[in-house]
């Protein structure tokens, strides 16, 4: 089992990349009921934000939240029942993998909607911050949802009203089919700072122990001024936009990029400590997966329940 630091995130990092990996194995067999949006080669990310925050912290994530729910305390078993549509899953299979929520360890929810879930985490900062609750807030969110307007009405409100709120920009420079370059004419953190919010970054998104450190010193900033912060952290998506394939044929990226940065990921560098954790992490996922195929599909009469 894992004893440092530097162990414990990386297995935290290497569960989650076996996880999407064994989803990419099953995906085929059309036993998982919905689209899958993967973090691998984005992992230390969540790894390193979700380390220093207690289970009482609330962190509101984005369609592509495998990787945070996991590293939030979600429960596997749940996560995969959920994606195969069962009624064992965290939302009785109706959520899927978009969706996911683990209210009970703190990951309150995620959204296909680009951008949804900030003003939800805002909303949330002002109640922590109305009701005097011990709490921070987190909103994950990638670099395409900076070019949303709710995006730029929750920096306004957070500054305002000096919530405390970390809005941490997951910047994988990429937006479905693309680039940072062909889309935004402004810099994200600098106009971030407009705002008057104190930001922060992160380049090396790969390196669990900087993202870990980094995001610790923005989570004590956070808790003596209680006012917000703003994080990016670079990072690369080696995987689709959407799907458990490639699209480096789709012309707009290059696998030189891909890899750069994979002789760069401590998951393909440390192949003897991947050695050591990976059977206990199999054992797990075999668990989980097998639980997820036993499990029951919704019926008729749950059609309606716990829908509004
Ligand atoms: C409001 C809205 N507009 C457009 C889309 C279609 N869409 C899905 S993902 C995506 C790109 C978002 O990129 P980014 O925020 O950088 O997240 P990433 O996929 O890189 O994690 C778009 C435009 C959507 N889901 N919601
Ligand atoms: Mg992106």
């Amino acid at each position: 089992m894992p004893s440092t630091t530097y162990e414990k995130l990386f297995y935290q990092a290497l569960r989650i990349r076996l996880v999407e990996e064994r989803i990419i194995d099953l995906y085929p067999s059309d036993k998982i009921q919905s689209p899958v949006h993967l973090s691998i080669g984005q992992e230390a990310v969540a790894v390193g934000v979700c380390q220093p925050l207690r289970e009482t912290d609330w962190l509101f994530g984005s369609y592509r939240s495998h990787a945070f729910y996991l590293a939030k305390g979600g429960d596997l078993r749940s996560m995969f029942a959920e994606l195969y549509g069962k009624l064992t899953g965290g939302s009785q299979g109706k959520a899927g993998s978009m969706h996911l929520t683990a209210p009970e360890v703190g990951f309150m929810g995620s959204s296909a909607v680009v951008a949804s879930s900030i003003p939800h985490a805002i909303g949330a900062a002002l109640a922590a911050k109305r009701l005097q609750k011990d709490q921070l807030v987190v909103a994950v969110f990638g670099d395409g949802a900076t070019e949303q307007g709710v995006y730029h009405e929750s920096l306004n409100f957070a500054a305002l009203h000096q919530l405390p709120v970390i809005l941490v920009c997951e910047n994988n420079q990429l937006a479905v089919h693309s680039a940072l370059e062909a889309r935004q004419s402004y810099s994200i953190l600098d106009h971030a700072k407009t705002y008057g919010i104190p930001t922060s970054k992160v380049l090396e998104g790969y390196d669990l122990v900087k993202v870990q450190t980094a995001f610790a010193d923005v989570v004590q900033q956070v808790k003596r001024s209680q006012a917000p912060h703003w994080i990016e952290i670079q990072t690369y998506r080696y995987k689709e936009h959407v799907g458990p394939g490639d699209d480096y044929a789709a012309g707009y990226r290059s696998l030189q990029t891909l890899h750069d940065w994979q002789a760069r990921d401590p998951l393909l560098l440390d192949q003897a400590l991947v050695e050591r954790f990976k059977p206990a992490i199999v054992k797990e996922i075999d668990d989980a997966v097998a639980f997820a195929e036993a499990s029951p599909v919704p019926g008729r009469e749950h059609l309606l329940t716990d829908v509004i």
